[in-house]
């Protein structure tokens, strides 16, 4: 099979509820819709989450422009990483760069699923399974989105992630402790700092948290991402397991990461780790080094890969895409099984025109 043509598109997809972080509110969420056409008729399908509007349109110029270069070419993903790492090599393969070629790599499988009809959890040798979910929310404010936690409730969650990054701690353990009251001691509470700090006022925080005796199953990117001595650090003051792997570029962040012992559990993203081709790569290392592996967004493709990780721990339900789909990925009590063919992405055609960005 040779990759016949490539489209581009931007859109705006809608979100159940704004994405807010310590960071920054993501409103609505910037993708880039990923058609790979190839000779064997069949059109694979990916998305890249841009993070801001901002990125859509150079995204989408550099995927006009590489898709050109790469007519005619092999539509097997590790054809296309030999192909393109030596393409790159001497820009290098982060940022922009590798999200867009996550995304075509997302395409690649999805074209051999359905190639093959088989869905892509099966290519990596696992069958569907139901995976157990945590529901992602945003910045938790006390007063104002106890309904939010009511919901993640009723639709059967087992486990609850918050974002926090208040200017206090006490404030906090104060949402952490509403949170809590209303999951009861036995599901999972997480909390997101989305790098917040640097490794003292982390280690405080995480103390502050842990004398209130919240008992959170992980606390994710208390520091910047890169920053392995802090990782290092913060891991050795405190008990909470760390999570981190959400900003790992490509299976080599990973692999240093892991070698360096800066976190408890993995959440590689699909598209900054490099697509399932980076993911497998990834996940094999986590599950080798003991540490297991969760999903962050794309929640399509990251259920073929959690059912084919061994170590698999959660998937973050975060939907970004499901706004134009006509049949969204559903829930099951808490837990969600990949479906096919290919990664089982299938737009809606009006949604996607109403939310294009031109
Ligand atoms: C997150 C950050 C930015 C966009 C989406 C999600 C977050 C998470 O770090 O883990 O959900
Ligand atoms: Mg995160």
């Amino acid at each position: 099979m040779r990759i016949a043509g490539l489209k581009a598109r931007a859109v705006m997809a809608p979100l159940a509820q704004p994405i807010s972080t310590a960071q920054a509110v993501i409103p609505a969420a910037p993708l880039v819709l990923v058609d790979l056409e190839t000779d064997a008729g069949v059109t694979g399908t990916g998305y890249i989450f841009a993070y801001t509007p901002l990125m859509l349109a150079p995204l989408v110029t550099f995927l006009d422009g590489l898709g050109e270069t790469l007519k005619g070419a092999s539509a097997l993903p590790l054809d296309f990483a030999r192909q393109t790492e030596t393409q790159f090599r001497l820009l290098g393969r982060q940022g922009l760069v590798g999200m867009a070629l996550a995304g075509i790599d997302l395409a690649l499988w999805d074209a051999q699923g359905k190639a093959l009809g088989q869905p892509v959890c099966a290519l990596l040798g696992a069958s569907p399974r139901a995976l157990p979910c945590y529901d992602s929310q945003g910045v938790f404010v006390p007063g104002r989105d106890e309904q939010l936690i009511a919901a993640s409730l009723d639709r059967g969650f087992e486990a609850i992630k918050v974002k926090l990054g208040f200017p206090s701690v006490q404030e906090d353990v104060a949402a952490l402790r509403v949170v809590r009251d209303m999951i009861g001691p036995d599901r999972d509470l997480m909390l997101d700092y989305n790098q917040a700090f640097d490794a003292p006022e982390a280690i405080r925080r995480i103390r502050a948290i842990e004398d209130a005796g919240l008992n959170l199953l992980w606390v994710e990117e208390p520091v910047a991402a890169e920053n392995v001595a802090a990782y290092q650090s913060v891991r050795a003051a405190v008990s909470t397991p760390l999570q981190s792997g959400e900003n790992w570029w490509h299976a080599a962040d990973a692999a240093r990461a892991l070698a360096a012992g800066t976190t408890d559990y993995a959440m590689p993203d699909m598209i900054k780790i490099g697509g399932i081709t980076g993911w497998v790569q990834a996940a094999a290392m986590a599950d080798a080094a003991a540490v297991p592996v969760s999903s962050h967004l794309f929640i399509e493709a990251s259920a073929h890969a959690l059912a084919a990780t061994r170590g698999a721990q959660y998937l973050e339900w975060l939907d970004v895409a499901g706004g134009l789909m006509a049949a969204p990925l559903a829930l099951d009590q808490g837990r969600v099984t990949a479906r096919g063919p290919g990664l089982g992405i299938v737009w809606d055609p009006d949604k996607v025109a109403h939310h294009a960005v031109t």
